[in-house]
């Protein structure tokens, strides 16, 4: 009775495919970057893209999934807006029509008429994605999806995916920069008490495949609901020499603060959903973020599989608080329902205390231990 992770599954799977698609023919590609302005601006970037594969990739997954569940249907929401402005200057709210013609012809107006590029990308997005998945036949748990809400995050690590560099090596499995690091993540929560229920991270350029330029995706899944952990990952084990994975712009303070529990193993690397991802893989023990540049979007899907894991994420300046007032379990878990006071655009929905993730307990407790001891200096 998996049928809302089997519904996700198969959106998250069109929106990879989109995703690569957008990729593929660089002449359509160059056509989609829009500069983002205002309050929705990411402040961490000089120039944030918003991305028409950015928006369609929302309003599928919105549209797929709220067919088959009406009750969802005004409680998916994601990092975009659907209102996209073309290059002659008129702006059309993006969403998916009856038909596949009725979408081509809409695309059509966003791409500045551009027809072969509109009904490439209405062909996707009406495809019929067939999951063959042995495994997801044997999740039998139902979630009462009337208390539930969704948070998407149509691309993530957006200035890796346009640089669109397939050639970066890992360095001990950790992909510093490149495609890799751009993801597609959906997270289920509970509207009520705003915890993550269900995630998927999608890898849409996992692996390249021949001709050149083409790609495989991967995903993953997991699921904390009720007493009930699944996954498609396996809890892994605690590293013997700690890792901790790191943003490329985190600060040198918190860098410097870190180095007695990791001494040299920082690794950086690019996309927030990214360095998650790696904490589930058991790539590195802790992702430590001091800053609010991440938002909801970013950390509901990848904190569902944590948890299913048997860790989780936790916002690091109430952490540190507790963890200094000696409260030390439980350790506050990120939420999902409550936007920050006063706050305006995205950043209503900034994880603004900066956040830690991490699958063992005591590795968090090492993190927490090491960062009080320094907690002045960052
Ligand atoms: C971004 C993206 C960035 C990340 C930032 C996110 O989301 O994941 O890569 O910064 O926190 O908000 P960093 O790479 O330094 O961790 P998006 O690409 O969706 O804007
Ligand atoms: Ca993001
Ligand atoms: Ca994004």
């Amino acid at each position: 009775m998996a049928a809302l992770l089997k519904s996700l599954l198969a959106a998250s799977e069109k929106a990879a495919c989109i995703a690569q698609l957008c990729r593929q023919e660089e002449a359509l590609f160059s056509l989609l970057i829009e500069e983002k302005r205002g309050a929705d601006k990411n402040k961490k970037f000089l120039q944030d893209f918003k991305t028409l594969a950015d928006v369609l990739i929302q309003e599928v997954i919105k549209h797929d999934v709220g067919q088959k569940f009406p009750e969802l249907q005004d409680h998916i929401r994601g990092e975009e807006s659907n209102k996209f402005e073309n290059g002659l200057g008129e702006t059309v709210v993006v969403q998916v029509c009856p038909t596949q013609q009725e979408t081509a012809a809409l695309l059509e107006k966003v791409l500045d008429r551009k027809q072969a590029a509109a009904e490439l990308l209405a062909a996707a997005i009406h495809q019929e994605v067939v999951l063959s998945d042995p495994a997801l036949d044997d999740v039998a748990v139902t979630i009462s999806t009337e208390s539930m809400a969704v948070w998407i995050d149509p691309i993530d690590s957006t200035n890796q995916y346009i640089r669109g560099r397939g050639d970066v090596l890992p360095v001990d499995g950790i992909y510093p920069s490149g495609l890799r690091s751009a993801l597609v993540l959906i997270g289920v929560y509970n509207r009520h008490s705003g915890e993550p229920v269900l995630g998927i991270i999608n890898e849409p350029f996992f692996k390249e495949k021949l001709p050149a330029r083409r790609w495989q995706s991967k995903y993953h899944w997991g699921i904390s609901y009720g007493g009930t952990r699944l996954s498609s990952l396996s809890r892994p084990q605690l590293r013997t020499s700690p890792r901790v994975v790191l943003s490329s712009n985190e600060k040198v303070a918190l860098q410097e603060a870190l180095t007695p529990l990791y001494g040299q193993q920082l690794c950086f690397a690019s996309g927030a959903g990214y360095k998650m991802l790696c904490v589930a893989l058991g790539l590195a023990d802790a992702y430590v973020l001091s800053e609010g540049s991440t938002f909801k979007w970013d950390s509901c899907g990848p904190h569902a599989i944590l948890l299913a894991l048997g860790g989780g994420m936790v916002d690091l300046s109430e952490a540190l608080k507790s963890w200094q007032a000696g409260q030390r379990k439980p350790l506050p878990e990120l939420t999902y329902n409550k936007p920050v006071e006063g706050a305006l655009g995205a950043e209503r929905w900034a994880n603004q205390g900066g956040l830690v993730a991490y699958i063992h307990r005591e590795h968090l407790e090492a993190v927490m231990a090491t960062l009080a001891a320094a907690a002045n200096t960052f």
